[in-house]
């Protein structure tokens, strides 16, 4: 209210000296402040009117089923000024964590969209969706071809040992074709990508291989570790011989086979450097032609390979490549060399096995529980929690949704992102970034000038929401063959989509390339094209639907909007990040929130050392005051606020329940690598900084949620 009843003072030069004028004066001093009065006595009254009808409940369905999530998820009997995540977040079952419910939620819309029956077009891309998906889901045709077909692809390969007198393929051809019709590579990673320096041409890159297990390296290792170690290298060493076993082969036999393709593994694993290493030796990647390369590391050959997996490009001996571990390289050249001299016919073992193991989500249950129980003894071993079990639904869902993404982008978003939801979401995000830049204006570490540039940035900023255009493009994929059976199926869709991305790059112009899927829900800010991209898949329910009472979508959705927005300034919070600032207010405002998460005690009676995730917590603070900034002004000019029944919390409570739903997530053990706070602590540090919360929940001085100071870094 205090920028209504602000007076602009008058220069004392102005006023007048003469009597006569003095009482004109007085006179007008007079009638001002009985017009005055009259205002205030008139907007007393309509406020006392709004105040005793109170805020509309809304009872349509959105709203009923968002107040029986609220209710399922948050603890009412828990005070709010004391334990406000317990409030919102803790009820008996446990506590539900929001973003992966509603990434859940969303898989399932998608699945409920794909097993609604339809008749599209023969040959049309969703045609080929629908039918990739309901194969992936045809568990009894996938049962009853067993390993047939995965035989048939071996075979295909050139086969591996039977008897004695089988003479290994060309070792050359088999690694070809792994590259090319099945995109695996067991000894190096071959990918397009920009140059890492501008212009950021694209071009290919070789890189160190990935491998499924989490290996040490020799000197790191420990006693214990060592242990570890040779534990995990016979689960492996067992996983491999029961894919043998499963392909029908003798496990006696098997055993030589398996034990040497760990040794491969564990050679290769030692020719690594860490990034770091190379970090310091600067040498993190370097430029080589194809026939310099055929000379380093001549075991392979390099050019047929390339060309074979790269078809869109034509390549010869003088094209340049990006490498990144140039030692590696020789050094893995070196040891096949000598595998290609001693066991032949092991190394062809080698990078069968290695396939069948990537294959391994297409083939039958058998291939999977063995995957899948390697992987839990390897959590097990190395102390992670085990893998929840995902319903084969879901993986039919993300696997449909990675091989068909335009398709499943146009069918979500015409389903779950009207244009109504659109536009009220675009309104919202206005509303953010006017507050936003409102905000700039009173933050006392801001010089004027960074200031300018600040809002300068604000004004350019892309905005993507939803969908991108081009993503919903209609697309027939006439490279993907389906059929005979669900692996033939699911192999020439990992070609495409590897095509598909290869052209893309090709492609000389460039849209903005989206890092998640229209139902994802990550949103994210683009350093590059300076723009922020919130995926349709956020923008639902919980957090956001156009018939919501507006506190709920300022407080959950707009405040992930406003926190996505911070993250443009967040090297101004960095040390020198910002020099023509006033670093003492900054240094001071950024001591001040460290101190505040510090106050905090955890479960385990310590306190929280939130210097690693400073940049987060700012981000959540600001995000917070600058979704309420927009929600006072929104207030001050509209009215009709609605609320939800039986929650009995006020407009204003409810836009801070909402904000805390946002954050519900299981305090579970700390990941040393996640950004940001426990989750307890993203609802109370930035709850308790702000001083509206004391006041709508009356929180008396000195609780947990009103304490006696507060910062203001946002
Ligand atoms: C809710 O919180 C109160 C107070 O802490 C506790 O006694 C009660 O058991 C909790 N109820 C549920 C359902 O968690
Ligand atoms: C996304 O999930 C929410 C629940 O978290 C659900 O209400 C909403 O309908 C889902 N949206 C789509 C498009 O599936
Ligand atoms: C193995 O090879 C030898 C000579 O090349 C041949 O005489 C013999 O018949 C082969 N044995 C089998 C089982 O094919
Ligand atoms: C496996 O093969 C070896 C010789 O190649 C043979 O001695 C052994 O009996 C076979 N084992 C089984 C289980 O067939
Ligand atoms: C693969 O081809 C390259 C280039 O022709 C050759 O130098 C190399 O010896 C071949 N590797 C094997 C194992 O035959
Ligand atoms: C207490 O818990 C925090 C986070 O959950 C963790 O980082 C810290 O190491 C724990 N401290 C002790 C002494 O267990
Ligand atoms: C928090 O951790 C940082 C480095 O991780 C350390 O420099 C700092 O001293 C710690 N602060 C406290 C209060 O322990
Ligand atoms: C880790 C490792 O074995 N690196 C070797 C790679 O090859 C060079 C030269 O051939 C050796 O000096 C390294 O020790």
């Amino acid at each position: 209210m205090g920028t209504f009843w602000s007076h602009e003072r008058s220069p004392e030069g102005e006023l007048p000296n003469e009597p006569d004028r003095q009482q004109a004066m007085a006179g007008r001093v007079l009638m001002s402040i009985l017009l005055f009065c009259l205002l205030l006595g008139s907007s007393v009254l309509l406020v006392y009117i709004f105040r005793s009808c109170g805020p509309r409940q809304c009872e349509t369905p959105v709203c009923l089923d968002l107040l029986a999530r609220y209710l399922a998820s948050g603890n009412t009997s828990m005070a709010p000024c004391t334990d406000f995540f317990t409030f919102a977040c803790g009820n008996a079952k446990g506590i539900t964590n929001s973003f992966q419910t509603l990434a859940e939620e969303n898989k399932s819309r998608l699945r409920r969209i794909l097993e609604a029956p339809h008749s599209w077009r023969i040959g049309s891309g969703e045609e080929k969706a629908f039918k990739f998906y309901s194969s992936c889901m045809d568990t009894r045709a996938i049962e009853a071809a067993g390993a047939g077909p995965l035989k048939h692809i071996i075979e295909e390969l050139g086969g591996w040992q039977i008897s004695a007198n089988w003479t290994s393929p060309d070792f050359n051809r088999t690694l070809r074709l792994l590259m090319s019709q099945y995109g695996y590579f067991p000894f190096f990673r071959a990918y397009l990508h920009p140059h890492p320096t501008p212009p950021h041409a694209p071009v290919i890159q070789i890189d160190q291989p990935e491998f499924d297990i989490p290996l040490k390296q020799k000197q790191e290792k420990q006693n214990q570790e060592q242990k570890i170690y040779a534990q995990m290298m016979r689960e492996h060493l067992a996983y491999l011989n029961r894919l043998g076993t499963l392909l029908g082969r003798n496990s006696t036999q098997m055993q030589e086979h398996a034990f040497l393709s760990i040794f491969i593994t564990s050679q290769l694993f030692q020719f690594l450097r860490p990034l770091k290493q190379r970090q310091a030796q600067g040498e993190l990647f370097q430029m080589v032609t194809i026939a310099q390369l055929q000379e380093m590391a001549p075991v392979i050959d390099w050019l047929s390979c390339l060309q074979a997996t790269f078809p869109l490009m034509s390549l010869s001996p003088s094209e340049t490549l990006v490498v990144h571990d140039l030692e590696y390289l020789k050094n893995m050249s070196q040891l096949v060399e000598e595998m290609v001299l001693k066991h032949r016919n092991l190394l062809q073992s080698h990078m069968i096995l290695g396939l069948v193991n990537t294959l391994s989500p297409a083939l039958d249950s058998n291939f999977q529980e063995a995957r899948w129980e390697l992987s839990q003894k390897l959590r097990e071993l190395t102390e992670r929690p085990p893998m929840p079990v995902y319903p084969r639904w879901m993986k039919c869902v993300e696997e449909t949704g990675t091989f068909f993404e335009p398709t499943l982008a146009a069918l979500f978003v015409h389903e779950a992102f009207s244009p109504n939801t659109q536009s009220a979401a675009m309104e919202l995000f206005s509303a953010i970034k006017d507050a936003f830049r409102t905000h700039l204006e009173r933050l006392p570490w801001m010089s004027e000038e960074t200031q300018k540039e600040a809002q300068d940035r604000v004004t350019k900023l892309q905005m993507k929401m939803g969908a991108p255009e081009w993503a919903l493009a209609k697309q027939e994929y006439s490279d993907i063959q389906l059929g005979p059976n669900f692996l033939q199926s699911f192999i020439s869709c990992v070609r495409s989509l590897k095509a598909r991305i290869v052209q893309s790059l090709l492609q000389p112009f460039a849209h903005h390339r989206w890092q998640v899927s229209p139902w994802g829900v990550n949103a994210y800010y683009s350093i590059p094209d300076h723009m922020v991209v919130i995926p349709a898949g956020l923008l639902q329910p919980p957090f956001f639907h156009p018939g919501y009472p507006r506190a709920v979508n300022f407080g959950a959705a707009g405040s992930i909007m406003a926190h996505e927005l911070l993250h443009i300034f967040y090297q101004l919070l960095l040390p020198g990040g910002c020099p023509s600032c006033d670093t003492h207010a900054l240094q001071e405002a950024l001591q001040c929130l460290e101190d505040h998460y510090a106050a905090f005690p955890l479960p385990n009676g310590t306190s929280f050392n939130g210097s690693r995730t400073l940049l987060e917590n700012a981000a959540d603070m600001g995000g917070l005051a600058i979704a309420l900034q927009a929600y006072s002004k929104r207030l001050l000019w509209h009215h009709g606020e609605t609320t939800l029944p039986k929650l009995g919390l006020s407009p204003q409570q409810l836009f801070f329940r909402s904000y805390a739903q946002v954050m519900c997530k299981e305090p579970g053990p700390m990941d040393s690598q996640d950004p940001h706070s426990p989750s307890t602590l993203r609802v109370h540090g930035p709850l308790s900084n702000t001083q509206a919360f004391a006041r709508y929940f009356r929180c008396p001085p000195g609780s947990l949620m009103n304490p006696s100071s507060r910062c203001q870094l946002w």
